[in-house]
């Protein structure tokens, strides 16, 4: 009678998974939770020996030709907005210090990729101390990677750490004036966000909502004339997310600091389908502003209106049914 019942709870179900958790991904390994790091300092100390190779480059923020072998990943939150510094007080071998805002990997290729990297990486190579900058609250990952070369000249090996992590308080940054784009994605789904469409050599930054510059791109691969585009594979955490956009030679700092560059012209910003078309003036920075958020509001409402009746006009014909019976 009512078989088509079961198929749309399926459905729903499915539909209501999917944007909540997004397509399944493998993932890196955690082998330390550091669990809340409160402000002031905590030491870290390890061996990338210790760990294993799922990260063979970060997306985004490393160079696609160099290669990473075992990392071994931390987790930690931060219950309030933070500056992160890190400090060595030994290194042995080439570590480098990565953080990342999920463990989502890329799909199996030549090299694994690790999609959420943010941030430029903490590589500590001359300077023993590197200030990561502003984060939200959250939960995030370090991975400590022992770099092994470019390809074709990987000399093997691992690296030993003893770091101090120093968690400052950060005062958010008030929002720049921003064009609302609305909802762009859901958790987990991937992002993209270009301006290959351009007359002049763009440049793009991501900025979260406290101001925190996660992800920066000058010349995207596939650009014609030093184009633009920032990529999240794995998805971001739920929250609103600013868009800067720029021309050569801009410089993107955290508060929202953005330093125009000498480069102007028209562009289309391209994002998960939707378009906008601007012009860039010279020595100007646009923002744009979206959100990585569950289903609309209303559509979660609707969806919820849908079925509850139902269930509940059902029960209650069956007590009365029974009831009476
Ligand atoms: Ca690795
Ligand atoms: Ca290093
Ligand atoms: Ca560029």
């Amino acid at each position: 009678m009512n078989s088509q019942k079961p198929a749309a709870f399926l459905l729903l179900g499915g539909v209501v998974a999917a944007c909540l958790v997004g397509p399944l991904r493998a993932e890196l390994i955690v082998n330390h939770n550091l669990g809340p790091l409160p402000f002031g300092s905590t030491n870290v100390t390890g061996d990338t020996s210790t760990g294993a190779n799922n990260a063979d480059i970060y997306a985004g923020i490393t160079n696609p030709a160099f290669n990473w072998g075992n990392e071994v990943i931390y987790s930690f939150s931060l219950s309030s907005p933070s500056s992160l510094v890190i400090a060595a007080n030994a290194l042995a071998g080439d570590p480098d210090f990565f953080l990342l805002n999920s463990l989502a990997t890329g799909r199996p290729g030549l090299k694994n990729e690790a999609l959420g990297a943010i941030k430029s990486p903490a590589y500590l190579d001359t300077q023993r101390v590197f200030n990561f900058g502003a984060l939200s609250p959250g939960t995030y990952y370090l991975s400590v990677d022992s770099f092994i070369g470019a390809d074709g000249g990987i000399v093997p090996g691992d690296a030993a750490f003893d770091v101090d992590l120093h968690v400052f308080p950060y005062s958010p940054a008030p929002a720049p004036t921003a064009v609302n784009l609305g909802r762009i994605a859901g958790l987990g789904e991937p992002i993209e966000i270009d301006t290959l469409v351009a007359d002049f050599d763009t440049e793009l930054a991501l900025y979260d909502s406290i101001g925190a510059a996660l992800r920066f791109n000058d010349d995207d691969e596939r650009a014609a004339a030093f184009q633009s585009a920032l990529r999240f594979e794995g998805g971001l955490p739920l929250g609103e997310y600013f868009i800067a956009v720029g021309g050569f030679d801009a410089v993107f700092e955290d508060a929202f600091v953005a330093v125009p560059g000498d480069e102007s012209g028209n562009y289309a910003l391209a994002y998960n389908g939707g378009v906008v078309n601007g012009f860039l003036d010279p020595a100007e920075i646009q923002y744009y502003r979206f959100t990585v958020g569950i289903p609309e509001p209303s559509s979660i409402i609707l969806l919820g209106w849908a079925v509850v009746p139902v269930c509940c006009a059902r029960r209650r014909r069956k007590l009365n049914t029974d009831t009476n019976g």
